[in-house]
């Protein structure tokens, strides 16, 4: 959609704009399940990025402790878990700048996604900027989506990031799409952007050929230590806003409602899927931030009626792995 479409939605009165966003949820989701994905940090912190939201990097003195990566066998430990407790998306993020074929932690990735995508849920990855070689030898480890979010518009993006560019975020994103992965691409409000930064964002993630699979809207969680640490919070409404026009534009995306819930009322994170987010990260952790407790998201959705997204039974192996698990 472009930038002019996107505004003419964006700025009708709240509940017109909600009504036209369910109908499109209603019609590309009728089972209206919400699915639960699990993050995990498999390699924290350290990172030699100056995002200027983010406690890993090495450039500010966040509280987060640099970890080394993690093994195979603790990262399928959580894994599993993530399995058990319903999750049928696992996200693995590690805090570098890239990832390069040959070198021993990519080797070392491409060994613990191997084992992971035999669990049978949907295995996405981030991991920072990606070559074509690289996005294929993950796509061949069984990765079936890469998370690399723009972020926020290409005019705000340097004020926020100047260790690399907008660009070279767009050309990981192709990478991956043309390594047949998924893509998992979305962005951060509360960044001192602008209604029309974000809009812009949102130009151009719904550009994309083919759309993203998963569109992940970030609050910003303000982290101690890195330059926004006193950014306001986000307005839920324009929250709510967002994720309205983002179902609206991209109909067949999972929106999901990612960073930033511990700081949302249960009546505000109705609000977000009724507008049409479909997918929450579930478990107290995000990477190094809070995330509200399983318990507690287990009620919201039992409150609000709202199922969530089965295990494909259909994936090979599915019987004999739960029983291993
Ligand atoms: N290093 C990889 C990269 O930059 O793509 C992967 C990890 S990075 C932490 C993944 C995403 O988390 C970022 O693109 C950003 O959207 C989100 N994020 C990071 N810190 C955040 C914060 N403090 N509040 C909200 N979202 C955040
Ligand atoms: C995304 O867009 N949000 C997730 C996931 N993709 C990797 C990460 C949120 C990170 C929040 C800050 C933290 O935990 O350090
Ligand atoms: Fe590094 Fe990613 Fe954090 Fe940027 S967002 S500092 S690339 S971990």
């Amino acid at each position: 959609m472009t930038y002019e479409q996107l505004t003419a939605l964006y700025q009708l009165p709240l509940f017109d704009l909600m009504e036209k966003s369910r109908a499109v949820h209603k019609k590309h989701w009728p089972a209206e399940e919400v699915q639960l994905c699990t993050l995990l940090s498999i390699k924290t912190g350290g990172c030699s990025e100056d995002c200027s939201y983010c406690a890993q990097s090495a450039r500010y003195s966040s509280e987060v402790e640099v970890e080394r990566l993690m093994s195979k066998d603790a990262v399928m430990q959580r894994a599993r878990q993530a399995l058990e407790t319903g999750s049928t998306r696992f996200c693995m993020g590690a805090a570098w700048r890239g990832v390069r074929m040959g070198t021993q932690r990519f080797e070392q990735v491409l060994d613990i996604v191997t084992d992971v995508s035999k669990l049978g849920m949907e295995v996405c990855v981030t991991l920072g900027e990606l070559g074509s070689e690289e996005a294929v030898a993950l796509k061949q480890a069984g990765v079936t989506a890469y998370n690399h979010n723009v972020d926020t518009s290409p005019e705000h993006y340097p004020n926020i990031v100047s260790t690399h560019t907008f660009e070279d975020r767009l050309r990981t994103i192709r990478h991956a799409q043309d390594a047949g992965m998924s893509v998992c691409c979305g962005g951060i409000l509360g960044l001192g952007e602008t209604i029309e930064d974000r809009l812009k964002m949102l130009e151009v993630i719904s550009s994309f050929n083919p759309p993203p699979e998963s569109i992940p809207i970030n609050a910003l969680m303000p982290m101690k230590g890195t330059p926004l640490a006193e950014n306001p919070q986000v307005d839920p409404l324009d929250l709510v806003r967002m994720i309205a026009v983002t179902r609206i534009a991209v109909p067949g995306a999972k929106v999901r409602l990612s960073a930033g819930r511990t700081m949302l009322s249960d009546e505000a994170q109705a609000l977000c899927f009724f507008a049409g987010a479909n997918s929450i990260f579930y478990g107290d952790k995000l990477l190094t931030a809070k995330n509200p407790a399983v318990e507690k998201d287990r009620m919201l959705l039992e409150k609000l009626g709202l199922t969530t997204q089965q295990p494909d039974r259909r994936l090979k192996n599915w019987s004999k792995l739960s029983e291993r698990i």
